[in-house]
């Protein structure tokens, strides 16, 4: 059996909006009121994937969820008089950022030898908090074969879970056993911390990881306050190497220290604040980067278009590329309507290391179905969703029919 790390990207769905719902996210409150272009960020996020695809890496997918809410809105006694931004929240298309769907610890790292996912609660955000039921659906359908996979319920809603977006792992490669760290958030200042130590300890619990080689550490209440929602705004990992900005963590030497004791390989690519401040940091989403090991080998750091529009941002990145660091090279794919809503290249993908032959084929991409869910977006997908036509009736239709229209053509008419 080869374990090889897949990429599961969300796939962005109809009803993509700007609503403005998340309260810390920087890009989402400022663009609040603005015109989204669905069909324009399902292609973009589709380009994406099959541009890693065609590097020689595994991919993967998973589908938009069923939006509008109906039954989100009935259990809220949803009426005329309700607050526009709950209705907003039963359309919202946040289910694409999949590196919030679920934490991952791949099998050489849990006990049963088996990879063990649990889908994340998302409860910190009224939006959010209704997608774990319809992804744990996904989950369990994707990764069904229960001789590799366990998939988990959620965390009890009391404490605050969001994924993968707050774990990383180091290792000498993807199919030897690792270290896991968990970062997780105390205060936030002015914004929440959405994820909670007690709940990062429960994930960790329960996928059985050894208690030497699982970490604990506490994201930087700067970090959060600035407008790092997750720890992947400002830190990003992968096999022995640490992507990190110098503010991410509470305590810097304490975090580094830590993973080195556990990991003695690690190598540090730290961004001084000096060269990069927070705020250039968070606006361009540099750490929110897929760092991929290549099959050829070395390491490339896939990055937005807006990292090169940053000038800090784009001489830090020529200056990493002339030294002789472990990241090789970098790319820059245009997810521009994702990051709009505050989603850069690494939040829209799960990372899940796995024989792809165990996956479910019909959420593993090739060229030929990336050409037939193209043809599908074209086709149903709307252009544009002004955000004052959330909540009619004739949009919602639409929105309903193109997901509908996307899973009879990839024949997983079950997820409906
Ligand atoms: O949870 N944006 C998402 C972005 C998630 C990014 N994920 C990672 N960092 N891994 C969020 O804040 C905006 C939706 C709106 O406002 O309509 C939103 O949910």
């Amino acid at each position: 059996m080869t374990l090889v790390e897949i990429n599961f990207d969300g796939l962005v769905g109809p009803s993509h909006n700007y609503a403005g719902l998340s309260l810390g996210n920087l890009a989402a409150t400022k663009n609040a009121g603005k015109v989204s272009q669905p069909r324009k960020a399902a292609l973009q996020g589709l380009d994406k994937m099959r541009g890693n695809m065609a590097s020689g890496l595994a991919q993967g997918f998973f589908l938009p969820l069923p939006r509008p809410n109906a039954g989100w809105l009935e259990a809220l006694a949803a009426d005329a008089t309700i607050n526009p931004a709950l209705i907003a929240s039963a359309w919202s298309a946040s289910s694409m950022w999949t590196a919030n769907a679920a934490t991952v610890s791949p099998a050489p790292d849990c006990a049963d030898g088996r990879c063990h996912l649990t889908v994340a609660n998302l409860v910190t955000m009224p939006h959010r908090s209704q997608e774990w039921p319809d992804t744990l659906a996904q989950l369990r359908l994707a990764f069904a074969d229960s001789k590799h996979f366990a998939v988990h319920r959620a965390v009890p809603p009391c404490f605050g879970d969001e994924g993968a977006a707050n774990h990383m792992r180091f290792c000498e490669g993807h199919a030897s056993t690792g270290v896991e760290v968990f970062v997780y958030g105390r205060s936030g200042g002015r914004f929440p911390a959405r994820q909670h130590e007690q709940a990062s300890r429960v994930v960790a619990r329960s996928h059985g990881l050894d208690p030497a080689k699982a970490l604990f550490i506490e994201q930087s209440p700067e970090a959060i306050a600035a407008g790092a929602f997750h720890n992947d705004v400002v830190a990003v990992a992968n096999a022995q190497v640490l992507f990190a900005h110098e503010q991410a963590f509470a305590d810097r030497e304490g975090a580094n220290d830590a993973i080195r004791a556990a990991f003695p390989a690690l190598e540090v690519v730290e961004v001084p604040s000096s060269r990069v401040s927070l705020a250039d940091a968070i606006s361009s989403y540099l750490f929110n980067a897929q760092l991929l090991s290549m099959p050829e080998g070395g390491m490339t750091l896939v990055v937005p278009g807006e990292c090169r529009e940053n000038t800090a941002v784009s001489g830090w990145l020529d200056d990493m590329l002339a030294s002789n660091g472990p990241i090789r090279a970098v790319k820059v794919v245009d997810v521009r309507e994702s990051m709009a809503n505050g989603g850069g290249p690494a939040c829209l993908r799960l990372r899940v290391v796995a024989d792809p032959a165990t996956v479910d084929p019909r959420f593993m991409l090739s060229e030929a179905k990336a050409d037939l869910m193209a043809e599908v977006i074209a086709a149903q997908w709307p252009e544009e969703i002004d955000p004052a036509d959330i909540g009619k009736a004739a949009l919602a239709q639409s929105v309903l029919s193109a997901r509908a229209a996307l899973l009879a053509a990839l024949n997983l008419s079950e997820l409906a």
